[in-house]
């Protein structure tokens, strides 16, 4: 790979990857090589053959070529050359004296994206812009956040599931449902593992986690939606509140960012400008009501009382965290019970709050989470109060009526995790193929 080289000696060598650049000068032609792992450069010309003592003319300066003025951005060569370190080459102090340069499969010569192309441009041609070396490094700090939360749950003896995405009905509010013709009925799209993660603890599987697809048939164009996203799960049984939850949030993402800042701390600072800062614990921790009030007293009034606090409240309530903690991170915890779902444990001291909170990082929620109701009759009536029908919820509600511990657990989007981490404009920049209301292809 590209970047081995610079670990190499000088010597024969022979690489593959895409052309970035080319620099076609009178005597000498250069070109720039990318791969997955980096970028080096390749020269032809500009050298003195060994002259040889059999013919005269050997001396003469290397021929350019019109195969490497001819490449277009985006070939894929392969190339064999002599491996230089010097010091004066920018591009990791080697470059390599092409000999030979194969054509393995041409790039067209009209690049789709131009320098100034916007996000749909982009999004349309995006394999192309996935070579982007930012881009690249999106889905590497993807994956070793990923790894770094799965190691937290092994570490803790959970289990991953994997549940299904095709349900009879809706797990989350029926305005955010997809319907899908299922032969001669209709199915819906999961929009959350929320019903199959907690049969996971009838089941007695303990600590659970997913991390799989999630489905909001949600008409919105902000930077944060969209209607096809990955959805980071877990479940915890024998917990005493939200507070057990929280603590293993915490756990996670510390753990998640440590690995991403250790790993990539100094790419990120190179190709996004950015220091990635690690959380101390515990993250603060402000009831909802609280959180109003604070923002009110700063100036700003969230639009209804009665309702969940609005992007512009999450970012104040955010900026006055980060001003008084220094902290990016903030449960807003203690909901009333009219903004959340059914399944939500009422608080035993004042029934009007839930046990469940939201994680807002950098002024947006990332997270919901909760403890659950576990007691069927209480869940059955609050199913009720919520105008749903319990047959519909039959099979759900069945997990509780042969005995099911207490648990909990959140829901937390990967997307926008990646997004507020690496301070980027929207969830388009962080989703391999981002899917929206006017989104289904590529
Ligand atoms: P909630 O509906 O709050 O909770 O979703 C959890 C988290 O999922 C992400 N998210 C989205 N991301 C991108 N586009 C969307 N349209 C979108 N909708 C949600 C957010 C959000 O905080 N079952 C509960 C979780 C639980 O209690 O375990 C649930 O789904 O980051």
């Amino acid at each position: 790979m590209i970047k081995d080289l610079a670990a190499r000696e000088d010597g024969p060598v022979r690489v593959s990857g895409w052309v970035e650049k080319v620099r076609d000068q009178r005597y000498v032609q250069f070109v720039v090589l990318r791969d997955e792992s980096g970028a080096v450069q390749l020269v032809n010309g500009g050298v003195l053959r060994e002259p040889d003592p059999e013919n005269p003319r050997s001396d003469i300066l290397v021929p350019r070529t019109t195969t490497i003025s001819e490449l277009t951005q985006g070939t894929f060569v392969t190339v064999e050359g002599e491996l230089q370190h010097n010091e004066r080459v920018k591009l990791g102090g080697v470059e390599i004296q092409i000999e030979t340069i194969e054509v393995v499969t041409a790039a067209l010569p009209d690049n789709p994206i131009a320098a100034d192309s916007g996000i749909d441009v982009r999004l349309d041609w995006r394999f192309l812009d996935l070579r982007r070396p930012e881009q690249n490094l999106v889905f590497r700090i993807q994956t070793t956040f990923l790894h770094a939360l799965r190691n937290v749950w092994v570490d803790r003896g959970f289990i991953e599931i994997q549940t299904p995405k095709l349900m009879a009905s809706a797990s989350e509010s029926r305005a955010e449902l997809f319907e899908v013709e299922y032969f001669e009925g209709k199915a819906f799209l999961a929009q959350s593992p929320q019903f199959f993660k907690q049969m996971a603890q009838a089941a007695g599987f303990g600590g659970i986690f997913e991390v799989g697809p999630a489905f909001r048939a949600d008409h919105s164009f902000t930077s944060r939606h969209a209607t096809e996203f990955t959805s980071i799960d877990t479940e915890l049984s024998w917990i005493d509140s939200h507070e057990d939850v929280m603590e293993l949030h915490e756990e996670l993402i510390v753990a998640g960012l440590s690995a991403v800042k250790e790993k990539h701390g100094e790419e990120i600072q190179k190709l996004f400008g950015i220091e990635l800062e690690v959380p101390s614990r515990p993250f603060p921790r402000i009831p909802l009501a609280e959180a109003k009030e604070i923002v009110k007293a700063e100036g700003y009034e969230v639009p209804r009382a009665d309702a969940d606090m609005d992007p512009e409240g999450e970012r104040r309530i955010a900026a006055h965290v980060k001003q008084k903690y220094g902290h990016d991170f903030v449960f807003l915890t203690d909901y009333d019970v009219s903004i959340r779902p059914f399944y939500h444990m009422r608080n035993s001291e004042n029934p009007q709050l839930t046990n469940s909170y939201d994680l807002v990082y950098r002024g947006t929620e990332i997270s919901t989470g909760a403890q659950r109701e576990h007691r069927i009759e209480v869940l059955e009536a609050q199913a009720v109060e919520k105008g749903m029908d319990p047959a519909e919820l039959g099979f759900y509600l069945d997990f509780f009526r042969y005995g099911v511990p207490p648990h909990g657990g959140f829901g937390m989007g990967l997307n926008r995790v990646l997004m507020l981490m690496l301070q980027q404009s929207s969830i388009r920049e962080v989703t391999y193929l981002f899917r929206g209301p006017n989104r289904l292809l590529p």
